[in-house]
Parts: C-alpha cells; sequence; structure tokens
C-alpha cells in the first residue's frame, strides 16, 4: 500500500513510518519539522538525540534497504502544494499525526492556544477538502485522543468507541438516535480533537471519505524493533513540563533522582498504550478501512488505564524515587474513574503490550543512558490552565 504519513517525524509519527515501511508498505513521510522548532523555542531537546530527518531516512535505507521519502511541507498553511502531492503520489491511504498535541503548551499563553487551533483545525480541514479536491479515493486514519471524552462524564459506564445510544424525548415517545459521545475537553488542544470529530463526520457524510478516528491513550516508552536497529534511528524522549507524558516523565525522574512530579494527589485516572502497539493499531487500521458512505470508524486506542498515583507508586518501589505531591497546574478532576471500552482492536489481533511486560526497565535505560542530556530546569510543568493558579517549587536546585 501507498502511504503517506503527515507529521512523521515527531514521536509516534517516527516509528510507525519505520515499521509500515518493514512491513512492506510503500511510506512518504511528509512534515514541517515544527516539533524541532519547538524545541528550540522552548530551550529544550528531546532525551535522546534524535538526527535530523535526512539523516534518519538515510540510516533507514542502509539498515533496511527500504526507502522512505520526505518532503517538507505545512499542512496548515501550504494547501496547493498539498493538493499536488496528492495528485502526484497518489497514496492509497494517509495517516494524519501532524498537529501540536501537547496539552501544557496549548495552554501556555494566547499566542499558543492560537497556534495550536489555527494549526490543528486548519491542517485537519485542509486534508479533506484536498482529498474532495483531488477526486482520489484515500481513506484517513487520524490520531484523536481519549481527551475527546473528558473524564467521568458518564459515571461508571465504559467509554463506548466513539458512539452513544440516546433517547430523545418526542410528543410521540421516545426515539433512539445514535450520537458521537459527547466532547467535554480539558485542554485547548483536546478541544482541538473535538472540533476534528466533527469535520469528520461532515465529510464522511458529505463526500463519503472512508475515514477512521483513533482515540488514544497516553503513549510510553520510546524505542521499537525498528528504531533500536541503528543509533541515528532512535526515537524522541521528551521529558520537559510541556511536551513530556506522565510516565515518560516518571521513568526519567527516578533515573536521574529527580522526585516523582505527581499533580495534586494524583487521582487521575488515565488511558496508556505502549509505543510499539501504537504501530501495530495504525498498521490494523489500515488494514481496516471503513467504506465509502460509512460513518467513521472510530476506535479506543488504549490497552490500560493507571492512577497517576499508582504509576508513580510502581515506580518509586521499583527504582526507590521519592514521590512529590505538587500543586496541580491544570484544572482537571482530582480524582476520577476510568472505564474505556476496547474491543474492536482486540478484535482485530492486538495483542496489548503491558507495563509489566519488562519495557518499563527498557524505556528506564534509555533515560539513564541519556540522563546526561537532562536540563533539570526544564522538568516541572510551567504552563497553568488560569492565571493565577500556582505554579510548583523547583525539587532540584
Ligand atoms: P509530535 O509533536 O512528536 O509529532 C507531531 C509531528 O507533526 C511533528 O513532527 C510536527 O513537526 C508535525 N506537524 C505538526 N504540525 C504540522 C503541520 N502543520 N504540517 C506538517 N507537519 C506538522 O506528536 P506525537 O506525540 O507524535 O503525536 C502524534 C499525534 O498523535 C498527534 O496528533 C497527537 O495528538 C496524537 N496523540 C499522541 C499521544 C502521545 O501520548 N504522544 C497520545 C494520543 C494521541
Ligand atoms: N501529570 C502528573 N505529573 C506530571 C505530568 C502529568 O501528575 O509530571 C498528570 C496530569 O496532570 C494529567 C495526567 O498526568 O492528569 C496526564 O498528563 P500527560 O501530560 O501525561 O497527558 P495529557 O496532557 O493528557 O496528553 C497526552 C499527550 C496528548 C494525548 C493525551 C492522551 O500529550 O497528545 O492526546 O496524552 S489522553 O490523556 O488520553 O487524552
Amino acid at each position: 500500500m501507498k502511504v503517506l504519513v503527515l507529521g512523521g517525524d515527531g514521536f509516534c509519527g517516527w516509528p510507525t513510518s519505520l515499521h509500515l515501511s518493514d512491513i512492506g508498505h510503500e511510506v512518504t513521510i511528509l512534515d514541517n519539522l515544527s516539533r524541532r522548532n519547538i524545541d528550540i523555542e522552548l530551550e529544550v531537546e528531546s532525551l535522546t538525540p534524535i538526527r535530523p530527518i535526512s539523516e534518519r531516512v538515510r540510516a533507514w535505507k542502509e539498515v533496511s534497504g527500504r526507502e522512505i521519502r520526505f518532503i517538507n511541507l505545512d499542512l496548515a498553511k501550504e494547501y496547493d502544494r498539498f493538493v499536488g502531492v496528492l495528485l502526484s503520489l497518489r497514496p492509497d491511504a494517509v495517516v494524519h499525526f501532524a498537529e501540536q498535541r501537547a496539552a501544557p503548551y496549548s495552554m501556555r499563553s494566547s499566542k499558543t492556544k492560537r497556534y495550536t487551533v489555527d494549526n490543528n483545525v486548519t491542517g485537519t480541514h485542509n486534508l479533506l477538502t484536498a482529498i474532495v479536491e483531488s477526486g482520489l479515493d484515500i481513506a484517513v486514519v487520524h490520531l484523536g485522543t481519549m481527551g475527546v471524552y473528558g473524564y467521568g462524564w458518564s459515571g461508571s459506564a465504559p467509554i463506548p468507541e466513539g458512539y452513544l445510544t440516546v433517547k430523545v424525548p418526542t410528543p410521540d415517545g421516545d426515539i433512539e438516535r445514535e450520537i458521537l459521545h459527547p466532547a467535554n475537553a480539558g485542554s485547548v488542544y483536546h478541544m482541538t480533537k473535538t472540533l476534528d470529530q466533527l469535520m469528520f463526520k461532515f465529510y464522511a457524510q458529505n463526500d463519503a471519505l472512508r475515514i477512521t478516528d483513533l482515540h488514544q491513550g497516553i503513549v510510553w516508552g520510546t524505542q521499537t524493533p525498528q528504531t533500536v536497529r541503528d543509533e541515528r534511528l532512535i526515537n524522541r524522549f521528551d521529558y520537559d513540563g510541556d511536551y513530556g507524558t506522565v510516565l515518560n516523565r516518571f521513568l526519567m525522574q527516578a533515573a536521574i533522582g529527580h522526585p516523582l512530579t505527581v499533580h495534586g494527589t494524583g487521582g487521575q485516572t488515565r488511558a496508556f498504550i505502549h509505543i510499539r502497539d501504537t504501530c501495530r493499531c495504525i498498521e490494523i487500521a489500515l488494514a481496516n478501512p471503513p467504506t465509502n458512505g460509512e460513518k467513521v470508524s472510530v476506535f479506543n486506542q488504549v490497552t490500560e488505564t493507571y492512577q497517576v498515583r499508582r504509576l508513580a507508586e510502581l515506580i518509586s518501589k521499583l527504582t526507590g524515587a521519592e514521590i512529590a505531591n505538587l500543586p496541580n497546574p491544570r484544572r482537571e478532576a482530582a480524582e476520577n474513574d476510568l472505564n474505556v471500552s476496547r474491543e474492536r482492536f482486540l478484535a482485530l489481533g492486538l495483542n496489548p503490550t503491558t507495563l509489566s511486560e519488562g519495557l518499563l526497565g527498557e524505556a528506564r535505560d534509555i533515560a539513564s543512558k541519556y540522563h546526561e542530556r537532562a536540563d533539570l530546569s526544564k522538568i516541572i510543568a510551567r504552563s497553568v490552565w488560569r492565571q493565577g493558579m500556582e505554579t510548583s517549587p523547583d525539587l532540584m536546585q
């Protein structure tokens, strides 16, 4: 299959591109390298030393004999060029990772709120309208987020895979309708993913586009069977207060002897998936697209749920790391349950990687190997959800 990977230089996009290439797909990466530029803006770097994209694809050719093409293009700003790419490449499928994905970054300032909305919403809309303009029948696989559902909206009922059946009272009695699960975003970033959903619904209905939306949980780990094949292929590992996600941050903090930065009581329960399973889920989604005219196909792309404080306790037990309960810079429920339906991927053959499978150690080893690259001043999360919210003290000065 010919696959165009939008955002293929990023944390999920790079290992997925290698995985798809390794199993025989013809892969082209399109990326504007904005994530690398945000690192420069935030004065922080991936803990792992990631190589320039041209070197990455060259190394992959040397190691695997397979070619991955790279196109530097801004999906949100270079619409005509993007239509040209679709017409010349004629991909069978597009995998869409190309969005600003950090909730804390999206809440830093009005500038980053506006950038996140402009980039994510316009980028996704450009993709959809470009496919229609091209006249090609291209399947879309988009990375959404578990955060579109919010946490605790429907009590203890499992969060369904995208759709909810509701009863609408009418003068003639109740009628049943299937609706998208109500959106309940917790940040400007998560809000853009709820807007993406509405655009997908419209284009699937109006233009019969074939769209799969994957509501992914928090991705942890860094390496995959492809990225370990050469150091030049190494995946990024974000640990800073904006882009680092909770489990990878805890593993890195434990490796350098930093107290584990639990926000509030750590009663927040979230969904998780290992990066290897992300790659496998995309492979499965590409192999099982909806048909033209079918509704958007939604999967919950998660393998486990954990409470933040339980994760901290688990890692503390493994490593002896201290736990610090910091004031929470976010506006979010202090405690929540999370019960997620995840039948669709399991039914299609996903064999989940769990936290207990030795991969915690692998991620910790990576963090130990590169610990000298860490800038300790970047660890504490400084981005607050509302003016006046308390920020946390530095724990290691
Ligand atoms: P990332 O920031 O590492 O990668 C995103 C890539 O997209 C970057 O390489 C960036 O340069 C590129 N990009 C952004 N805007 C672009 C534009 N306008 N034009 C071209 N390229 C652009 O993020 P990630 O962690 O790899 O996440 C990928 C996708 O998966 C995102 O949409 C994110 O919302 C979703 N997701 C990620 C996680 C996670 O834990 N990392 C969890 C759930 C969902
Ligand atoms: N948290 C801590 N300590 C930390 C970092 C985070 O307690 O040092 C807490 C946060 O307050 C939050 C939870 O851990 O309650 C998760 O935070 P996170 O930064 O790991 O994840 P989040 O902001 O939700 O975003 C990440 C990705 C995003 C993706 C989302 C999936 O950055 O792209 O969409 O996970 S989900 O959470 O399922 O919506």
